[in-house]
């Protein structure tokens, strides 16, 4: 059975958490193993023989060993057929897992940056969901899972101002009601 690795679920980001979200939404069966970090279960031979990195989230698949959340989600969906067929649609999920990797989060979640960056992403970003329900129209896709989980974590635990982004705050609550995140990323937000 497929094998998510992550850190303890709480206050701090748990990046495994976008993982388990998106496994919840596939319905496929897989096995959640909590890593001790504040222990630094991560950066013991163990662990470390699955992401020499020492980051989680990091999957075991068979014999196949995948890290970098972003990396994760494309695998999942490629390998349960939810990927698009032609190159120009595969790249916008491509796109948007990038941009919430490398450009969303460090804008939203890094403080030193909020106050520049966040408002330019978040007008884009309002501009796109004031005319489509989700970031690639009206799918919901592993770009959601990506983008939504970032949007999410900054409005509820750590209270960012979205309120001049109305579109934004509108896909915020369409993406996290739906059953899969309640079950996974909303637990843990309530705790
Ligand atoms: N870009 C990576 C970030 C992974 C990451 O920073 N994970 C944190 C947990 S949320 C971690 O493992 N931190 C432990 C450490 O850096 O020692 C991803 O999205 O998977």
């Amino acid at each position: 059975m497929l094998k998510l690795y992550g850190r303890q679920y709480g206050k701090k980001i748990a990046r495994a958490s976008i993982v388990n979200w998106y496994l919840e939404e596939l319905g496929i069966p897989y096995e959640l193993v909590l890593l001790d970090m504040d222990g630094g279960e991560h950066r013991q031979p163990p662990f470390l023989s699955i992401n020499p990195m020492g980051k989680a989230p990091a999957i075991v698949d068979g014999d196949f060993k995948l890290w970098e959340s972003g990396a994760i989600l494309l695998y999942l969906a490629e390998k349960n057929g939810k990927m698009p067929q032609s190159v120009e649609d595969r790249s916008l999920i491509y796109q948007w897992i990038l941009f919430g990797n490398s450009t969303l989060a460090p804008a939203l979640l890094i403080e030193a940056n909020q106050k520049l960056e966040a408002p330019k992403l978040l007008t884009g970003l309002n501009q796109v969901l004031a005319n489509q329900s989700y970031l690639i129209g009206d799918e919901f896709t592993i770009a959601d899972v990506s983008v939504g989980s970032i949007l999410a974590h900054a409005l509820v635990m750590l209270q960012s101002d979205f309120s001049g982004y109305p579109a934004v705050l509108n896909y915020i609550k369409r993406v996290t009601e739906r059953p899969a995140f309640q079950k996974t990323i909303g637990q843990d937000q309530h705790k």
